[in-house]
């Protein structure tokens, strides 16, 4: 069975500990392969090994450092078929889903960091009177801990991987045990565009076992991690007596806010995109609709209609929608999630059951399912639940709306349907999100901030927000004779 390795100083190699996790095909719920259980020991050599590389790396021109990031972005896009067809049979999601989002951005990530380094510049600040320049360096930090979540799994770790390399770091990074694939192939196509040895290494194993040592590391200096809430806490408890950097990007419980004079057909299918992409596996997902009273009835009828439309299957069929969701333990917490719903007296308009797929009969599949609730107080409009579920409720004003809206612990992302700017401003303004669409969902421009407020997460991804935490600044301020 095909052996996922650890790739350390530019070489893959087998766990310390010579422990091996199950990797399962979660379309047909089979073990495929096999991941390597690493320990301290293995983040220590990635440590060793990063530490060894970084004075060269941190000291190489910005061109080659952009012009190697290019590379990968490129052997990324060369090997476009092969990546998402991992991708795909590892996560469950469809193929077609990995071939036109996934892979491209993975590409993209490495693309846009290698151009964004050469322009990044820092500040300088000059006193008259005082004769006094100042000037800030920012200098890499050294060797840094990138944490990444299954949902998507290559886009995500690349996310963090691409602009700490780009800031002149050293990194020992950690996909998701779920869905380890593609961050173990990415390994060789580092090698293959040049990048040193040591300057990425990529260890696979278990957050409590592998992703903790990387937070427990002494000299990793700072942690980019994506992932659930609790995970989240559990991280900064561990990394905050160590005074580390920490950039947190956590769960959501998305609100999508839909007003009667918005452009009703664009709406309604981006809406069930918002909804259900990913098999609704995205912190992104806009899993709480609100609809102005006047045009709820439509479009409960209109959106349920839609829904039931959505094909479920096996994600390598070009016509699935729905793949398979990640993991057996994932699709029963959405189940539960499910069954609370019918407790807490919501009312499942279409879904709500496992599907037995011809052929994948043991694969994790899902009916995409919609709720209607009464009262938005419920956990199940409360708790992100991360499946193709989201619930859905009207509203009479818009200061009503926005309450509704405002009332979970997360705050990562909001979508607004509207063509009233006026509104579109108050609304916009008083969301409490990192991030707010309007009249669009998951349009993504790689130079604006990314991340949430409240239990969503701490710091922000994205353009020079990335370069920016990825590096310490330091200010020199030089006294001068007039
Ligand atoms: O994520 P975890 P899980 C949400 C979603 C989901 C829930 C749990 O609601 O149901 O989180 O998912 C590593 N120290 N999201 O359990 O555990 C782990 O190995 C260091 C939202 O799969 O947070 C993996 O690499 N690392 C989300 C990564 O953290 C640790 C995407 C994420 O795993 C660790 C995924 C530890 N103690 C799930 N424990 C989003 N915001 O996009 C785990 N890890």
């Amino acid at each position: 069975m095909k052996k996922i390795l650890n790739y350390i100083d530019g070489s893959y190699c087998e766990p310390f500990s010579q422990d091996w996790l199950d990797n399962y095909n979660p379309s047909k719920g089979v073990v495929y392969s096999k991941i390597a259980s690493s320990s301290s020991v293995d983040v220590d050599n990635a440590y060793l090994a990063a530490k060894k590389a970084f004075p060269s790396w941190s000291n190489t021109t910005i061109n080659e450092r952009s012009a190697i990031l290019s590379k990968i972005a490129d052997l990324i896009e060369d090997n476009l078929d092969k990546l998402a067809e991992a991708e795909s049979l590892d996560n469950g999601k469809p193929l077609s889903l990995a071939k036109s989002v996934d892979i491209p951005r993975a590409s993209s990530n490495f693309k846009f960091f290698a151009h964004a380094i050469t322009q990044f510049s820092s500040e300088a600040h000059e006193s008259i009177g005082l004769n006094t320049m100042n000037f800030t360096l920012r200098q890499p930090i050294g060797v840094v801990g990138c944490i990444s979540p299954w949902n998507l799994p290559l886009y995500l770790f690349t996310w963090k991987i691409a602009p700490a390399l780009a800031a002149g770091n050293t990194v020992v990074a950690k996909p998701s045990e779920v869905t380890p694939m593609t961050a173990f192939l990415l390994g060789d196509i580092c090698s293959k565009a040049g990048l040193p040895n040591g300057v990425l290494n990529i260890i696979h194993g278990t957050g409590p076992s592998a992703g903790q040592a990387i937070v427990e590391h002494p000299n990793i200096k700072a942690i980019s991690f994506t992932g659930g809430t609790k995970t989240g806490e559990v991280i900064a408890r561990k990394a905050a007596p160590m005074f580390k950097k920490l950039s947190l990007e956590l769960g959501g419980k998305n609100p999508n806010i839909i007003f009667a004079d918005c452009n009703y057909e664009k709406m309604l299918s981006v809406t069930i995109k918002s909804s259900f992409a990913n098999q609704g596996q995205i912190c992104l997902c806009g899993s709480r609709i609100f609809v102005e009273k006047s045009i709820y009835l439509k479009f409960k009828k209109d959106f349920v209609t839609k829904v039931r439309k959505l094909k479920i299957g096996d994600p390598f069929v070009s016509t699935t929608n729905i793949g398979a969701l990640v993991s057996k333990p994932h699709l029963e917490k959405v189940v539960s999630y499910i069954d609370l719903a019918k407790e807490e007296g919501g009312k499942i308009l279409t879904g709500g059951n496992k599907v037995t797929v011809n052929g994948s009969e043991n694969g994790y599949y899902l009916e995409p399912t919609v709720i209607e609730i009464q009262n938005q107080q419920c956990r199940t409009n409360q708790e992100e639940i991360f499946g193709p579920v989201v619930t859905i409720m009207p509203f009479e004003t818009e200061e009503e709306v926005l309450v509704m809206a405002n009332n979970v612990k997360y705050g990562l992302s909001a979508t607004l349907w509207t063509s009233n700017i006026d509104r579109t401003m108050r609304v916009s303004k008083k969301i409490e999100a990192g991030i707010v669409w309007v009249n669009t969902w998951l349009n993504r421009d790689l130079r604006t901030p990314f991340g949430g407020i409240k239990n969503s997460g701490v710091g922000r991804e994205g353009g020079f927000e990335a370069l920016k935490f990825f590096t310490e600044s330091k200010n020199i301020c030089i006294k001068y004779d007039n």
